[in-house]
This record gives structure tokens, sequence and C-alpha cells, in this order.
């Protein structure tokens, strides 16, 4: 296993700037010839050196005449000797129809496509596979054409020509140079839909979305989405699309969500395919989030593209960022916020807090594919949002307009992107860039006092200690304040809205008549952990009176937590649980305010999961935890019963996002009580006519007595065991489900015919939710939790270590575990380790977490 640093990174001794690619498919194999125009970049002899993995080679020639003296191993081509400038000519052949890796060029279905990010182009063709060597491409590609009617590439389609009678041969000519990691091909029987879109400048651009035929049909709600983001960039950022031709393409084996190919976009079909009957409006909203985060890549990773990859948050954050932006506009923004706070928190913190914890800019890695992670995505959008939030919006956008000047065609760092922001604002982002280099969550500890008509905020950050070697120099960061008094009116000052945080310890004062509670970091300015010792009484007035929405709702998670906390407190000394009055009092009046949207009413019934209680915790006890949540959640639903029935019942007339949300939401908390759900939710089983009402009814039966559950699960599956995607819901259900018998199910599932080992998202469905969400189930006293999902890691990783790597991060709170827990782990990651040929990914995982 080798390390890489970004220190030792220098600049590609070749260049490769035209490339001509001819793909030819084949019934068992496909031959790939790639001319390449090298031209020297480098003084002396250094030979060049091309990436190559599990290719056949056939031949090498050089300016046309073949040549022998080469070497061809370790995944490596090395050529001594050559020109300052060449057409190096090689033919390999490559086997797409049995790789299982799902990188490089393999099959998804009836489908061949490719997924060359991060480094799966040296599995198509002998290249300098890194983000720095940029290439115009003209990609040829040869196919049955009853097998393979459609032969897509990047950019346009310049000549198409069939071959004898039975064989197609399509040309095509991408203009924009580009890294290879955003070269596509696909070949298959595809049904599409087309639309087309004007920009602002007049050009009429066509926009098709290919799927597997008889699918077609839900690629209209993705359509829409690709619009409304083409309009949206435009306007927010001025930003138009380059190509006349924007492809989309569906496929159902993928290991990611989707990928930005310069033209040709290929996605999960989960991100696609989306209709009322089969979707939920979750679903609906992930089809729009990602469309558009992969539209967003044409100018945030594309035409402006990262120099290595330790600068992948250049592109992942910074069109994190955007695409939460569009969806905010186009939903509901509070609501928005909430939620991918809420991801970031249960994602993003835990991997701070373990093994994997990295800046968003890491300094090393062994193989890049572990860091496509929740910090440099989800914790990367919130640097680039606290710099929107620093210089504010126009000079955020002068910042922007100018990066696109300067670094359009190049591929640059995550330097060049904050230059650009300074050089346009005149702001001073030198302390601030720490942000990219220093791992952890900032522990923000405030404490107040109150003397003589002042109200003292006394503020210290504490930048923790992680797993990763790194400075934990003071941070800077946005940490606007608001200020109540405890009837719940707004004295916030002006000069509250614009604190900024920089030193390790800072002291804010303002004049209050009396002592006022402080509504801190106001719309979740900076990815920190707030503690302050607010009092029962003072979270419920910032939860009826905060007039910032996100720490309003922020008030009613704190109270949550602690009656969780209470009741944690309660079982451990053996005391009787309940929450207190207060809490339900408040609740009651929230849940009739008719001033409250319904969105954001369904985000203040609060529910967290499992891990996200134990990861309060110093020694993270999952059992205890399941269980206090449990007994929290049926107090509540005792407690409120009636009022949520009430608004159960007066949400059912209306078919709408909102109405759902707050229905669904209610039904969820009620269904903890039981079969006393079980008459309303089988009703609304059997008659949703949409998919969200179907799967919060389905999921509500779980919870009932088994004769309901199990008619539940068997009708559900009979309706829709032809639904790829639907049938991934089903598999999640019963992964989940908290219940002593789940693991013997999940192991009797996955011999299920609809089950499928080598499908992404049939393990994650399956395994990953087990692992990810069944905490309690997983972290198991008997230690078989973790010896399953050890087992297929160890299968998984022989063909798919992407897959294998991502699972392994289950066993992240490995050292936060009680000494039994973390002795039964260990176990398992030392047999892991042990595993012959184990992939360098999955090592990797391994070795942090046992480190
Ligand atoms: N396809 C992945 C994404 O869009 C990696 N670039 O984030
Ligand atoms: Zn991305």
């Amino acid at each position: 296993m080798k390390e890489i640093f970004l220190k030792d990174y220098i600049e590609p001794n070749y260049l490769i700037p035209n490339v001509e690619l001819y793909i030819n498919i084949l019934e068992k194999e496909a031959v790939v010839t790639s001319m390449l125009t090298i031209v020297k970049n480098c003084s002396g002899d250094t030979p060049l050196v091309l990436d190559g993995k599990e290719l056949k080679l056939h031949s090498v020639l050089l300016d046309g005449k073949e040549i022998f003296d080469f070497d061809y191993s370790d995944d490596k081509l090395t050529i001594k000797n050559l020109p300052n400038k060449a057409v190096l000519t090689t033919t390999v052949s490559i086997d797409p129809y049995n790789n299982k890796s799902m990188e490089g060029f393999y099959k998804s279905g009836n489908i061949l496509c490719t997924q060359n990010e991060a480094e799966g182009f040296r599995r198509v063709t002998f290249f300098s596979d890194r983000p720095d060597v940029m290439s115009k491409y003209t990609i040829t590609v040869e196919g049955d054409k009853k097998v393979f009617p459609k032969l897509l590439s990047n950019g346009n389609l310049v000549e198409s020509t069939p071959i004898g009678e039975n064989r197609l041969r399509n040309k095509w000519e991408d203009p924009f140079a580009k890294p290879c990691y955003l070269v596509a091909i696909v070949a298959g029987d595809l049904e599409s839909i087309t639309d087309s879109f004007t920009t602002k400048s007049g050009r009429v651009i066509d926009l098709e979305i290919y799927t597997d035929p008889g699918q077609s049909n839900k690629a209209y709600h993705a359509m829409e989405s690709l619009k409304k983001s083409m309009k949206w960039d435009e306007d927010t950022f001025g930003l138009e699309y380059d190509l006349d031709l924007y492809m989309v393409v569906a496929v159902d084996s993928f290991n990611a969500g989707a990928m930005e190919n310069k033209g040709l976009n290929i996605f999960n079909s989960a991100y696609v395919l989306a209709d009322p009957k089969t979707a939920t409006d979750s679903d609906f909203e992930g089809v729009e989030g990602v469309i558009a985060h992969e539209y967003f890549h044409n100018w945030t990773g594309n035409r402006v593209t990262c120099r290595d990859w330790f600068q992948l948050t250049l592109k992942e954050g910074l069109t994190v960022f955007r695409d939460q932006e569009f969806s905010s506009d186009k939903t509901d923004r509070t609501v928005k916020r909430i939620s991918d706070v809420s991801i970031l928190r249960s994602h993003q913190y835990p991997e701070d807090k373990g093994p994997n914890s990295h800046p968003i800019k890491p300094e090393s890695y062994f193989t890049i594919d572990n860091f496509y992670t929740a910090t440099v995505y989800e914790k990367g959008a919130e640097v680039i949002r606290m710099i929107f939030t620093l210089l504010g919006k126009e000079k955020f956008r002068a910042g922007m307009d100018l990066y696109f000047k300067r670094h359009t065609g190049e591929a640059v760092t995550t330097e060049d992107f904050v230059s650009a922001m300074e050089d346009a604002s005149g702001f001073d982002l030198t302390q601030f860039k720490r942000w990219y280099s220093q791992a952890g969550t900032p522990v923000i500890s405030v404490d107040s006092s109150y003397n003589n008509g002042e109200f003292t905020l006394k503020v210290k950050q504490e930048i923790p200690k992680t797993s990763y070697n790194c400075p934990r120099e003071p941070l800077f960061f946005p940490f606007p304040i608001g200020l109540y008094d405890k009837d719940g009116r707004d004295l916030t000052p002006e000069a509250g809205k614009n604190l900024i945080i920089s030193k390790e310890y800072e002291e804010f004062t303002f004049k209050t008549e009396n002592r006022v509670i402080p509504s801190l970091a106001q719309g979740f300015s900076a990815p920190i952990e707030v503690r302050y010792n607010y009092s029962t009484d003072e979270l419920i007035t910032l939860l009826t009176a905060d007039k910032d929405k996100f720490n309003k709702f922020d008030a009613a998670r704190r109270l949550t937590m602690i009656s969780i906390d209470t009741i944690i407190g309660d079982i451990r000394t053996n005391r009787e649980c309940s929450i207190d009055k207060r809490i339900i009092e408040s609740y009651k009046k929230l849940l009739t305010d008719p001033t409250l949207e319904k969105r954001y009413l369904a985000t203040l019934l609060y529910i967290p999961e499992v891990k996200d209680i134990a990861l309060t915790m110093e020694e993270y006890d999952f059992k205890l935890a399941n269980r206090a949540r449990n007994i929290y959640l049926k107090q509540l639903a005792t407690e409120l019963k009636s009022n949520l029935f009430r608004l159960f019942e007066d949400n059912l007339a209306i078919d709408a996002v909102a109405e759902r949300s707050i229905k669904n939401s209610a039904l969820s908390i009620l269904s903890f009580l039981g079969d006393d759900i079980a008459e309303i939710a089988q009703k609304q089983f059997a008659l949703a006519e949409n998919m969200t009402d179907y799967m919060a009814a389905f999921m509500s039966l779980q919870k009932c007595s088994d004769t309901v559950r199990i008619e539940a699960n068997k009708s559900f599956k009979e309706k829709w065991k032809d639904n790829f995607l639907v049938m991934n819901k089903w598999f999640i259900t019963q992964a989940i489900r908290d219940d002593e018998t789940v693991l013997d199910d999940i192991k009797k599932l996955s011999l299920d015919e609809l089950f499928d080992n080598t499908n992404p998202n049939r393990i994650r469905s399956l395994f990953g939710a087990f692992a990810g969400r069944n905490s309690a189930h997983f972290h198991s006293e008997d230690g078989q939790g973790y010896k399953f999902i050890a087992d297929k890691i160890i299968d998984i990783d022989s063909y798919n270590s992407h897959v294998s790597s991502s699972l392994a991060s289950a066993f992240q709170p490995y050292k936060y575990l009680g000494e039994k827990q973390a002795k039964l782990m260990k176990e398992q990651l030392i047999r892991i380790s042990q595993k012959e040929g184990i992939s360098t990914g999955l090592n990797e995982i391994i070795l942090k977490t046992l480190k």
C-alpha cells in the first residue's frame, strides 16, 4: 500500500492535448484503440509512465511504428526515449461484461457504461490518469446495432455510420479539453425522452434522458429539474451551458449517486426515475437535487477542474453548496437547511470523531475513493457557505465571476478559489483558510453572565484532537446571535447579527434590562457544535419565539435530546421515566399553531436516530440509546395522542407535499403506540395513491404486531416485486426493523431471488441499511451483527472495493465502544484485515479503524 502526499505533487511530465479513442464492442470483449498526442512537459530523459489496469495489451505504436521496448507491469506502462512530441497508439482488450468493480467500462443490466472518477479510466485504456492532464477527445464507439442501438459519448455526435448489416459506428467530438475522469461511453438499447432549453444568449440545447425500455415515462421530473437547473445557474451565477447537447443516462448498477461526465451524465436510476406512484416526495427532491448537482458540475468541476485529487472539495464542496442553494430556492429554504444540517450532524460529525477524520482538503491518502466523504462534500459545502455569509451575496458572486474569468479551462487548487474570492471582495481570508487544513468539529462553549444591565457572552472555541494529525489553531467564522427576554421578546441588537469569532476566547457584551436568552450561531452559521447550558424554560422560550427558524428547530432538537438524556439517566438508576410536562405542553401549543408552515412543523417533531443519541455518550451504548429513544417516543405519542390523531385527520383531505409531510410525521410518532395505529395505517396502506403515503403507512405497520406486519410485508412484495427501485425501499424497511429477529430475517433475505449481491443499491438497501441505520442490532451483544457484516465485506471486497470500503465505515464507532463490544468488533476487524488480497481501499479503512 502506497501513501500519496499532497506535498509531493509535481506537474505532469507529459501532456496529452489530443485523444482519439476507438472502442469496438464485441460479443465477449471490447477492443480499445487509443491515439494519444504526447507532448513532453519536462527536461531530461524522464520516461513516459501511463496508468493501465487489467488491460490485455495487443500493441504499442509510436508515430505509426510498432515498438517493443516498453514495460507493462504493476499497472504502469513505461516507455523510454520519447521525442518531444509523438503520437502513441495502443490497442488493448477489456472485458466490460465481467467487470464487477463498476469502475471503468462495465455492464449494468443490459447497458454498457463507464464510471471513470476517480481512477477508472485506466481500466479503459493506457492514460495519464490524473485530473491535470486535460485533453480534447474524439471518441468512436462501434457495436452490434440490435444489442446496442444507442452508442453515446461526450460532446456532439459528428458521424453515425452503419457498418454492414448489423453494426453501427458513432463518432463523438467534445470541443472542450477535459480530464479523463469525465470521459463517458454508453452502449445499450435505450429509450429516451427529449426536450430543449434555450439559453439566455438564445442557443437551443437539446436535452435527452435515456432509460431502460419501458422506464422513460418516469424521467419527466428529472427533465423538468434539468431545465430548472439550467435556468437557475444562468440567473444566479450567469453560467450558461456550453455544448449543444446534454444527455443523462439512468442505470441500475452504480457505485454512487451520479456522475457529471461532460455532456453525458450517468446516473444511478434512483436519481432519475420518479413518478408519484413509485417515488416519495423525498425521492422527488433527491432527483431534483442530484440532477442539479451534476448539471452544476459543468462549470464547477468540468470547465474548471481540480489540479489533483487532494482538491476534491474544490468541486464537490462548491457544487454541493450550489445544489443546496438551488433546492432552497425551489422548495422551502428553512426545511432544506434543517435537512442539510441534520445530514451533516449525523454523517460528518461522527466521521470527524472516527478513524477516518480528515480536513476537507486532506494531505495524504492511500486511495482517493475513500475521500468521497461527508467531510469533503457536506463540510466542504459549509465552508463555502461561510465564505458566502462573510462576503455577502454580491461579493460572493463577484468572486465566482473572477474565478471563472481566471480559470476556465484550467485544473486548479482550493487556494486559487479562495484567492479569487479575496481579490474580488477585498476580504482577508488568511485565517479562514485553516478550515481547509484542520480536521474536527470545533466545540464552541458559551457561557453568560449578567451584571448591572450588561449581558456578557463568553465564547470559547476548542478544536478537538482527532485521529488526523494537524494543527488545532483557532478558526474564523460567522457567529450571528439573537437575544430574547424570558417572555420571548426579541431584543437582538444590530451588532449581534454580524458577530465573527476568530480567537480561542472572546467576550461580547450587550446592554439589556434583564438577563436574556441567547440564540446562538443563527441559521447554523458554521459547522460547529455549540454548547450552552440552556434551562428547559429557556429552550421552550426559544422554541416558541425564536425568529431564526433554524434555531427554533434547534430548540426542539435540544429539548428532545435533554428528554432522552434524562430517560437514559432514569434507566441507569432504575427510576421511572417521564418527559417533562412543560415540554409536552409546549408541543401541544405548537401542534395547534396555525401560523406554522406544515413542512416546518414536521421538522419540529424531531425524531433522532439511535446513533445521534449514542454519539452524545462518552461510551457509545447503542442498546441503551435505542431503549431510551423508544421510551421517549412512546411517551410522547401517548401524551400527544389526541393532538397527533387530529393533525393526522385534519391533513387527510388535501393530497400535497406539505399535508403529507405533517400527516405522516404525526403517524410516525403515533406508530410507537403499536397496534393502536394499525387501523389507520392499514387503511392508508391500502388506499394510498402515492408512494409517500404508502411508505409512511408501511413503515408504521412494522411497529404493529407480527401478523399485521407480516401481512403488509407480503402485500408490498407481491405488488412491487418487478420494480427494482421500489423493492430497495422494501429491503431497507426489513433491514432497519427494531426486533431481535431482524438479523435472521436479513440472512434469509440475502438469499431471496430479488436480492443481488453485485448490485450496489441492493447491497446498500439490505446490508448498508442494517449496519448504518440499525445501530441497536448491528451492535448486538452477541457480536453477530459485526460478524455478519464482516462476512459481507470480505465477500464484496473481492469484486467491488468501493462498496466494501463504504460498508466498512459502519465500524467507525470502534474506539468509543465499551470493552465488551469493542472486543467483539476487533475480532471482526482483524479477520477482515487478514483477508488475502484485500483491496487497498478496504485495507486503509480497516487499518485506520484498528489504530
Ligand atoms: N459523481 C460524484 C458527484 O457528483 C462524484 N463527482 O459528486
Ligand atoms: Zn459532485
